[in-house]
């Protein structure tokens, strides 16, 4: 009887922990300009930006909910919504990575701004978010 009960307990506290893990936000690696290191962005250039969500073995970037996905200032919770969207692997690592396509009026990056965020759910309601190095350009 003792023994079931401790074996109980140890059920229960693997729950907690795994609810624990599971309550933040699964973070994922993110490559804003994918080919480009310096990852310039004109917040003026009413342009259009790219970025990629890089697959990998605990991310399948096919399970993402697209029309979740948002792009732009650090800690903002609004941002561009993905305007289109495409797989192809740009870190060349022999898996397809989802590379979304931004307007970059929509993103709130505003001049001086050095990183930026996307974020969105999986179909499973998983929240993930990632963050990339800017510099902006142009002038004011
Ligand atoms: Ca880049
Ligand atoms: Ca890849």
């Amino acid at each position: 009887m003792k023994k079931h009960l401790f074996v109980n307990k140890g059920i229960i506290v693997v729950a907690l922990i795994l609810t624990a893990v599971m309550a933040y936000a699964c973070s994922v690696e993110s490559d804003i300009k994918p080919g480009s290191a310096q990852n310039k962005i004109n917040p003026g250039s009413h342009g259009k930006v790219k970025v990629a969500i890089l697959a990998s073995p605990s991310f399948d970037v096919t399970s993402v909910c697209i029309s979740t996905v948002r792009f732009g200032k650090l800690g903002r919770s609004e941002g561009a919504s993905v305007e289109s969207y495409s797989y192809l692997d740009v870190d060349n690592d022999g898996d397809l990575d989802l590379v979304c396509q931004f307007n970059v009026d929509e993103t709130g990056i505003d001049y001086g701004d050095t990183s930026a965020s996307i974020v969105g759910n999986t179909d499973l309601g998983e929240s993930f978010n990632s963050e990339d190095m800017i510099q902006t350009v142009g002038n004011p």
